[in-house]
């Protein structure tokens, strides 16, 4: 020591980051792979992790956040179930001096000061590749789409609706004859899709805001004697395991990807702001999509 007085801690760097995590719950294939990346690279990065599940209520996402605020965790970050409604929680961590990241689905708050940035997909960007598959697939033939919509003024359910209705806008063929919400969960999919089915003996596409309903979408067609992917076309988002396997069986007819592998870098972003870095205020995942042949190509060697 050179006898300046200074500590062998040397000024707090190595202390282990300490990290509140407030997950959605567990509701699709989508989230239990977001979740796995997230509990991953935190152990792989040396940051210890507090984590809870909100099983898709925002009343425990707050909760969670105030406790989090309490143990005066070092960073907090959320996937906001719905969007709206976060603004008092927020200000809260903002005034403990507790940063805030934002992961897979956005706030509405107009004061973008109460989060460090947004880490996750272009879910409008999502819907639009949705519809222009659909023009390219349907052309200028009348066509009757059904809509499973995701949980109810969540970020990826009011932006794959946008996007999609953008694209078939245009085209006057195009009618969405029912839109519900089957709240991304494969089960309610199901229910949603068996009621279409008694109401709309012409359906000819399943629009799913992600693969479980769609799944679900594929359960209830095959119970009403028809056949998915030929006789009512299904098109998802998200791109998991089982909706990679039924697009591979031809029951889907193309998925758009949504990546929940956001664990590595989010831990990465934690890193930099807690060292004083400024960061990109919003970060988008990239993706692709799939057709049948490129699902099966893909299949072998997918993550999750
Ligand atoms: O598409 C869906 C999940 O927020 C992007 O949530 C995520 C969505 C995902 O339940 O499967």
């Amino acid at each position: 020591d050179s006898g300046s007085g200074s500590t062998a801690d040397g000024g707090g760097g190595d202390e282990q980051i300490v990290m509140g995590f407030a997950q959605v719950g567990a509701e699709s294939g989508w989230r239990t792979a977001n979740t796995k990346s997230i509990q991953d690279a935190a152990e792989e990065a040396g940051i210890e992790l507090k984590f809870s599940d909100a099983q898709q209520k925002q009343e425990n996402q707050i909760k969670a956040i105030r406790s989090y605020i309490q143990q005066k965790v070092d960073v907090i970050a959320f996937s906001p179930v719905v969007e709206t409604g976060w603004d008092t929680v927020l200000k809260e961590a903002q005034d403990a001096g507790i940063p805030v990241i934002l992961t897979d689905r956005a706030v509405d708050s107009e004061d973008t000061s109460l989060y460090v940035t947004f880490l996750g997909s272009d879910f409008v960007e999502e819907g639009k590749k949705a519809g222009d598959w659909v023009v390219e697939e349907f052309g200028t033939a009348p066509t009757n789409i059904v809509e499973l919509q995701g949980t109810t003024g969540s970020a990826p359910a009011i932006d794959r609706k946008e996007g999609f209705e953008e694209v078939l806008s245009g085209s006057p063929n195009f009618t969405v004859i029912a839109s519900q919400t089957g709240d991304f969960t494969r089960d309610g999919g199901k229910k949603v899709m068996e009621a279409f089915l008694q109401q709309h003996p012409d359906i000819d596409l399943v629009y799913a805001h992600n693969d479980d309903m769609g799944l679900g979408a594929i359960e209830a067609i095959e119970a009403a004697g028809k056949v998915p992917g030929q006789d009512i076309k299904i098109v998802t988002v998200d791109a998991v395991k089982d909706g990679m396997q039924a697009l591979a069986d031809g029951k889907i007819n193309f998925i758009v990807e949504c990546s929940p592998l956001l664990g590595p870098q989010l831990m990465e972003i934690t890193q930099q702001v807690l060292a004083g870095e400024e960061v990109e205020p919003r970060i988008v995942t990239e993706e692709t999509t799939f057709t049948q042949e490129q699902a099966i190509e893909a299949l072998p060697t997918r993550q999750y």
